[in-house]
C-alpha cells in the first residue's frame, strides 16, 4: 500500500514536472521562477508580467511564482525552461552566456557608463538583435530587464583599489567573463550559484561577493558581509526566458500579450531598482554595513586592460568599442 501510494505520487510529481504548463478548466497555470526572494526586483518584474499576463488574456493564464530560487539557481532553472519542465524565468545574464554564447559580450565589466546608457542600449535594435539569438538554443528572450550594477562586499577589509580586493576569495556567478575581468583585480573567482551564496558567506566559504544593491538588500547579504565598495565594476543585465515550445502553443493575439506583458515587467522591474538603488545604500548602513563611496575606478579599470585585450580576440575591439560609443 505504502509502495503503491509512492510509486503514484512519484508518477503524479512526475507528471506535473514534465509539463510546466498545467490546465485546469479553462485556465492554464504557468510557471516562472527567479532565483531571489519575491519583496525584489525581479519579484516585481514576476508579479507585474503574471498580473498583465491574466488581465490580457481574461484569466484564461495564470502563474505561480517560484521565488529564492525554490527551483534552484539561474543555471538550472534555464535549463529547466530549455527542457520544458519551467515555463519561465526572470533571470540575471550570469549563466546565460553558457546557453547563447553571443550575449556574453553584455557582461564585459566597464562597458556601459551608466543605467541610461545600458537600458537604452538593450532596448535598441541592438538590444534586439542579442535577443534574436535566444531561438537557436531552445529558448524565447521575451525581454531585458535589469539586475543593476554589481558592488563588491566583503569581510575582510574596505576595497578601494584592486590591491585591496586582491588575495580575496569571492564569489561569482557562473560567467567566465566576470571571471577573466576579475582575476586582474587580484580576487580569486569562485562560481557559485545564487541559493548558496547566503550559506558560503555566513560559513566562511569565501570572503566576499559582488550583486546590485537590490540584490544584496532583498538576499540581506548585510547580516553577513561587514564591507560594502561601491565599484559598480559592471551592469548586470536580467531577461525574462520562455521556450518556442511555449511561445508556438500560443495564438498570435496571446503571443502578443505575453510581449507586452514582458515590456510592462521590464518598467516595473527597473522601477524597483531605481528606486532600491536611491534608498538601498542608506539602509544598508542603517543594518550595520560599512559602505566605501570612494573608490579609485581608474585603477580597476588600468587592472582590466590584459582582460580587456582577451575580450577583443573573443568579441572584436570593434564590437566592444561600438557599445562605449553608443549615445
Ligand atoms: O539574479 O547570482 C547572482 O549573483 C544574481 O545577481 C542574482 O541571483 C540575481
Amino acid at each position: 500500500m505504502k509502495i503503491r501510494q509512492t510509486l503514484y505520487t512519484t508518477v503524479v510529481t512526475a507528471a506535473t514536472l514534465l509539463l510546466a504548463a498545467g490546465t485546469v478548466g479553462a485556465q492554464t497555470i504557468v510557471k516562472i521562477g527567479y532565483a531571489i526572494a519575491q519583496n525584489s526586483h525581479a519579484g516585481v518584474g514576476a508579479t507585474t508580467f503574471c498580473d498583465e499576463i491574466e488581465k490580457g488574456t481574461q484569466g484564461r493564464y495564470k502563474c505561480q511564482q517560484f521565488p529564492n530560487g525554490s527551483l534552484g539557481g539561474e543555471r538550472e532553472m534555464v535549463e529547466a525552461v530549455q527542457l520544458g519542465t519551467l515555463d519561465f524565468v526572470d533571470t540575471s545574464t550570469g549563466p546565460v552566456g553558457n546557453f547563447v554564447p553571443e550575449i556574453k559580450i553584455v557582461d564585459i565589466p566597464f562597458l556601459f557608463r551608466d543605467y541610461d546608457h545600458a537600458r537604452r542600449y538593450l532596448d535598441s535594435a541592438n538590444g534586439d538583435a542579442l535577443l534574436a539569438k535566444f531561438p537557436a538554443k531552445g529558448l524565447v528572450a521575451l525581454v531585458w530587464t535589469e539586475n543593476g550594477f554589481r558592488h563588491m562586499t566583503n569581510n575582510k577589509r574596505p576595497i578601494v583599489k584592486p590591491e585591496d580586493a586582491s588575495g580575496l576569495k569571492m564569489r561569482t556567478m557562473e560567467n567566465k567573463v566576470h571571471m577573466d575581468g576579475y582575476r586582474t583585480f587580484g580576487i580569486r573567482p569562485t562560481p557559485m550559484a545564487f541559493p548558496e551564496v547566503f550559506g558560503a558567506l555566513q560559513q566562511g566559504v569565501v570572503d566576499g561577493q559582488e550583486n546590485p544593491i537590490p540584490v544584496i538588500l532583498a538576499a540581506k547579504l548585510s547580516q553577513v558581509q561587514k564591507y560594502l565598495s561601491l565599484t559598480g565594476h559592471v551592469y548586470s543585465p536580467s531577461l525574462i526566458l520562455t521556450s518556442p515550445r511555449f511561445m508556438n502553443k500560443l495564438t498570435e493575439a496571446d503571443k502578443k500579450v505575453f510581449y507586452s506583458a514582458a515590456k510592462v515587467a521590464n518598467t516595473a522591474q527597473r522601477k524597483k531598482v531605481n528606486d532600491d538603488e536611491a534608498a538601498g545604500i542608506a539602509q544598508l548602513e542603517a543594518d550595520g554595513m560599512s559602505v566605501i563611496k570612494q573608490v579609485d575606478t581608474a585603477a580597476f579599470v588600468k587592472a582590466l586592460e590584459p582582460a580587456y585585450a582577451a575580450y577583443a580576440k573573443e568579441f572584436g575591439a570593434e564590437n566592444i568599442r561600438k557599445i562605449q560609443d553608443f549615445k
